[in-house]
């Protein structure tokens, strides 16, 4: 008799009409073949699917090109379909489960004929991790087959975990015909699936990671008592030797990567990469919150990284020991047949072309990689990945960083008085925007623990979600906001950032420790001038002031858009949020 999955892979091909249908195992070979089609006979607009890059800088390198209107995540056109738009609330658009599913099935009908339907069973989380879920995801795209090897755990033993269950999470892909008008993201939690069609860019189409790690498994997380974040997870190794991890969520392409693989600028420092970007949070035995990461992989932002910033990412990139590297819409050296994007180190290169693949030179004022240009890579060449990366467990979190991209306001850093203030911290945090999603650039918006694109419902729900585990914690983590990105008068960084936020990251192990004390102010303890480590390093004076400047006077505006912010979800609003706010606003 055929199984559900059995039935619903046929259902899926009489809909979309492919040529074939290929069962994925998830091997070496496989994957070779795979690229080999994306080398030869599926075409982008003008352009193979992969192009094979030096291997001699970059084993087992490919450069993709998207489909020029297809280079981010489609915030406008991601859907989460409850059957109430109150469940969805304000944070999320919806439509009735019904007329998403007819709208998707008219676009759907043939769309993959003349195609091949990959089947791609696999993991999120470590097979054995209590925590691990199973799940299949359909897909008409080389590109797409192959960055899910990367990503996640693909194999054929997850056919039989699903056999016995008939419990797994199904996402159907296809890129349609790539068109905007009928790009649709659309998310359905009651029956644990995503329906993505017309892109073929990660986030809408890699539907292990912000689709189901995120927008599903943040619902789960409701039900079953448990938090999926936009978090990643690290252990910071001190001189003595002692690691103590932490999980930070930031919005996107604010620095997350870059922090979860930080070389420090502090001697006798070690960071140690559990995650980059999801972590799954469960409320361990001991009372601890513990944290796994559910991915398997990188896909991480090109732009700025360099070994300067992240060196431990070019050895990732370098290592090629796991096949393959995928660079998507990165520029190329002409010449050298290297990718090349903005900040990396060295010269521009003087034959390049754009990640359009046009002739490009710096006079011409554009960019030559696009911004949101990314690479895929496995995290198992990561130089700095941490022993527990496998472990079913997962890590004890001793704290949660909080950040965004602000430009002005927000200090350094600063600990909440407690796990109740933090949510309300967390909650009001805003973030300018970045190019890892379609929209104007540089705006700021209220970001809640970076996942205003990623909460599967209410956020008024997940303030009292929040607000419950913190109650259930034993021995909840403290619960830190951080800033990289504040700037003087002319638009300059104030602090260095990268490799020396280990500084920040000292400080906070030290107040987890009750080592040092800080100073209070109207948002939280703040560092006194001599607790932040500065040895080696040449800030003058007046930044630092600047950096961990509170001037409460300058919180009006904030204050307001908090309160707008939180007003939108009515009475599903936790009051304990109300009352933070509240004490804060007469602080001021
Ligand atoms: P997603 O993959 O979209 O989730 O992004 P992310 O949060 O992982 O951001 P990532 O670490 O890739 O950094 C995004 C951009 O911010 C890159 O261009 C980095 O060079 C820059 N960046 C990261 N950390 C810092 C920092 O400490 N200071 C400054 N000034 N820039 C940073
Ligand atoms: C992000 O935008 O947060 C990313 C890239 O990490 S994506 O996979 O598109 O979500
Ligand atoms: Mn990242």
């Amino acid at each position: 008799m055929a199984t559900f999955l059995e039935k619903w892979v046929e259902e899926q091909a009489r809909l979309t009409k492919p040529d074939k249908i290929y069962w994925c195992d998830g091997s070496d070979e496989e994957a070779r073949k795979i690229v080999e089609i994306g080398l030869t006979r599926e075409r982008i607009e003008d352009y193979n699917v992969f192009h094979k890059l030096s291997q001699k800088t970059f084993p087992s390198s490919y450069l993709h090109r998207s489909h020029p209107t297809d280079v981010a995540r489609a915030e406008h056109l991601t859907y989460v379909c409850h059957s109430d738009k109150k469940t969805a609330g304000p944070n999320n658009n919806w439509m009735p489960p019904a007329q998403a599913k007819e709208k998707l099935t008219k676009l759907s009908d043939g769309c993959m004929r003349g195609r091949t339907m990959y089947v791609l069973p696999y993991m999120m989380g470590h097979p054995e991790s209590p925590y691990a879920k199973a799940c299949v995801q359909l897909t008409d795209v080389s590109y797409v087959a192959v960055s899910m090897r990367i990503m996640t755990r693909v194999g054929k033993g997850v056919i039989q975990k699903i056999k016995k269950t008939d419990n797994f999470v199904r996402g159907f892909h296809s890129v349609g015909d790539f068109h905007q008008d009928r790009r649709f993201i659309m998310h359905f939690p009651d029956e644990n699936l995503v329906w993505s069609i017309g892109s073929g860019y990660g986030g809408n189409a890699l539907l292990g990671k912000k689709c189901f790690s995120l927008r599903i498994a943040s619902w789960l997380g409701l039900k079953e008592n448990w938090l999926a974040e936009h978090m990643i997870i690290i252990g910071v190794e001190d001189p003595q030797g002692k690691i103590t991890y932490i999980a930070a969520a930031m919005p996107s392409a604010c620095g997350k990567t870059n922090l979860a693989m930080m070389e420090p600028a502090l001697p006798g420092y070690k960071v140690w990469t559990v995650g980059d970007d999801i972590a799954w949070l469960n409320i361990g035995p001991d009372g601890r919150l513990w944290a796994i990461n559910p991915e398997n992989g990188f896909f991480g932002v090109a732009s700025g990284t360099s070994m300067k910033t992240n060196p431990n990412m070019i050895r990732t990139l370098k290592a090629g020991k796991f096949y393959p590297t995928i660079f998507t819409n990165t520029a190329l050296n002409t010449d050298t047949n290297d990718p090349w994007w903005e900040g990396l180190d060295g010269e521009i290169p003087s034959n390049l072309v754009d990640w359009r693949g046009r002739e490009w030179n710096p006079s011409l004022g554009t960019k030559a990689a696009h911004p949101n240009s990314r690479f895929t890579v496995a995290i198992s060449q990561c130089p700095t990945v941490s022993p527990e990366f496998n472990n079913p467990d997962g890590v004890p979190i001793s704290a949660i960083l909080l950040g965004g991209r602000r430009t002005n306001l927000i200090p350094l850093v600063y600990e909440s008085f407690n796990w109740q203030h933090g949510v309300f911290t967390g909650g009001g945090i805003g973030s300018e925007t970045t190019a890892a999603a379609i929209h104007k650039v540089g705006v700021l918006r209220r970001d809640p623990m970076a996942m205003l694109p990623f909460c599967g419902y209410n956020m008024g729900d997940y303030f009292r979600h929040w607000l419950n585990i913190g109650k259930r914690l034993a021995h909840p983590p403290k619960i830190f906001a951080v800033n990289w990105f504040r700037t003087d008068g002319e638009g300059n960084f104030l602090w260095p950032g990268f490799g020396e936020n280990i500084r920040v990251l000292k400080w906070i192990i030290e107040r987890i420790n009750n080592k040092i004390g800080a100073k209070e102010t109207p948002i939280g303890f703040v560092p006194n001038p001599k607790d932040l480590e500065l040895d080696g390093i040449n800030i003058p004076q007046e930044n630092l002031e600047k950096l961990f400047e509170v001037n409460i006077e300058d919180w009006g505006e904030e204050i307001k858009d908090i309160q707008k912010f939180f007003e939108q979800f009515g009475k599903r609003m936790p009051e304990e949020i109300w009352k933070e706010f509240k004490n804060f606003k007469e602080l001021k």
